[in-house]
């Protein structure tokens, strides 16, 4: 038996024993730590836990027993994690993890596939002149997988990545962020990734919140580098700030970017010289695609792209909203400096930037169904597409997914056309590819009536959940309904009595 001493007992391993298949039969198998203390260091820790997975080969995990809102402050520095390790937390309403800005929290090099689930990051890093590449987390060459987690406060002072600092340095590892709430986080001036650095390597983000962050660079939530590939679904991009690319800017790369069922709205990017894309910036030779997502309310203090600017890259455009973005000259849209490169607009609507809404140098525009408001200058290609007002409906929560960790979600906020909009039923069927769904996902089937929609959102689908409160009242099921209608008879029978004294 080997010298492990996981804190848990191994229900399996206990039974293949007592099944007398003796321990050569048992593969390597993992140990559970169990942190049972918020102190910094020592027994219990999460500290001593991490020492312990790190000196017991193989893949372990580490659980949590701590009471409800429990906070873990780090004092004596980062902890590092240098083998394969699932730390599984109780959940981001439960427990804290914070060092005060006095440090990182986890630091992972070649450390295999790290998994954190279940925890709330909060004001770790640095506070400028101070550095901490990775507010919160820095991962070089290690797979990283992050789940229903909450990244508050933290930010990399003058360095990058106000929470996550990843880089590859000649692997290919792969970030997976799911189900988690990015709010406040900052990287300092000159440096990129409010929330995220991503450098190398291949990203996916689905089901997130990122809400309010900032870099002093580009890419106020997110900065991609030289990637392999940068995914996002199902995720909300609101209120975050950057010189350029106010949510996310990717740069350098010839990996693609695909997003599908997201909002941008009201992010912002600050740079007054040129630079621009209030809520996207893509440079580099990738092809990317955006589907089923809407942007509204982003600006840039700049001339180009006050929701999307793209220099020597393809982007194809399919089923989007763009509306009400402002303070770009060169409308919403811009692109430009490629004559091999292609903008393509496929069942899309731009409008309302107060400028030309599309507007292009270098290189060639084409639409599929398209309606751009004002395409002065813009000499649009293809078929079907329209210009003039396009009548959609304020940023509403019209049912669809709510995102982000447990507690912490926001509903993904869409636009719908009004009644007699010439959006309704003038997009191309032949040009869906593979959506099937609107922007809101199942049960929003993507064609109602005669044609798919213009835009994100298609009129008359699904049922329609008008914008409520965000306050949640519990609510009565079956049983309640019953008892309270019977106490209102109760009490009306009561007063009825009453009455007949
Ligand atoms: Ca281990
Ligand atoms: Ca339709």
């Amino acid at each position: 038996m080997n010298v492990r001493m996981p804190t848990a007992p191994r229900p399996l391993a206990s039974a293949l024993l007592a099944a007398g298949l003796g321990f050569a039969a048992i593969p390597a198998h993992a140990a559970t730590f169990t942190v049972s203390t918020t102190a910094d260091a020592g027994p219990g820790s999460l500290r001593q836990a991490l020492l312990d997975a790190n000196a017991s080969a193989g893949a372990d995990t580490v659980v949590f027993n701590l009471p409800a809102s429990s906070v873990i402050t780090l004092s004596t520095g980062e902890i590092d994690i240098t083998e394969t390790v699932t730390i599984t937390g109780p959940g981001a309403s439960n427990l804290t993890i914070t060092t005060n800005r006095s440090s990182r929290v986890f630091a992972m090099t070649g450390a295999g596939t790290v998994g954190i689930s279940g925890l709330r990051f909060a004001n770790s890093g640095a506070t400028a002149p101070a550095c901490a590449p990775g507010g919160a987390l820095y991962s070089s060459d290690t797979s990283l997988s992050i789940s229903q987690s909450v990244f508050h406060n933290n930010s990399s002072g003058t360095c990058a990545g106000g929470t996550l600092y990843f880089t590859s340095e000649g692997t290919t590892p792969t970030l997976t962020v799911t189900d988690s709430t990015f709010t406040n986080n900052s990287a300092g001036t000159g440096s990129q990734g409010g929330a995220l650095y991503i450098r190398g390597g291949i990203a996916n983000i689905s089901r997130s919140v990122f809400s309010g962050n900032s870099s002093g660079d580009t890419g106020g939530a997110i900065y991609a580098y030289d990637h392999a590939g940068l995914t996002i679904r199902d995720s909300v991009f609101t209120s975050n700030t950057a010189p350029a690319g106010g949510a996310i800017e990717s740069r350098d790369t010839s990996g693609s970017v695909n997003i599908s069922g997201s909002t941008f709205s009201g992010n912002t990017a600050t740079d007054t010289s040129g630079k621009g894309g209030g809520a996207i910036a893509l440079y580099g030779s990738g092809a990317s695609v955006i589907e089923n997502s809407t942007f509204t309310g982003n600006t840039t203090a700049g001339s180009e792209g006050s929701a999307i600017y793209l220099y020597t890259t393809s982007l194809t455009l399919r089923n989007v909203t763009i509306s009400g973005n402002t303070g770009s000259s060169a409308g919403a849209v811009r692109a430009e400096a490629e004559s091999t490169r292609t903008l393509t607009l496929i069942n899309t609507v731009v409008a309302g930037s107060g400028a030309p809404d599309v507007s292009t140098s270098g290189l060639s525009a084409t639409g599929t169904n398209s309606l751009v408001e004002n395409q002065t200058g813009l000499g649009l290609g293809g078929s079907g597409n329209l210009s003039g007002a396009p009548n959609l409906g304020a940023l509403a929560n019209n049912g669809g997914l709510v995102v982000g960790a447990s507690g912490f979600t926001s509903p993904i906020l869409t636009m719908l056309p009004i009644a007699g909009s010439p959006l309704i039923d003038n997009g191309s069927a032949a040009a869906l590819g593979t959506l099937t769904t609107d922007q809101r996902g199942a049960g929003f089937a993507r064609v109602t009536g005669s044609n798919p929609d213009i835009g994100a959102a298609e009129f008359g689908s699904g049922v329609v959940v008008q914008a409520r409160p965000p306050a949640v009242v519990p609510t009565l099921g079956a049983l309640g309904l019953l008892l309270t209608s019977l106490l209102t008879a109760f009490t009306g029978g009561l007063s009825l009595r009453r009455r007949r004294k």
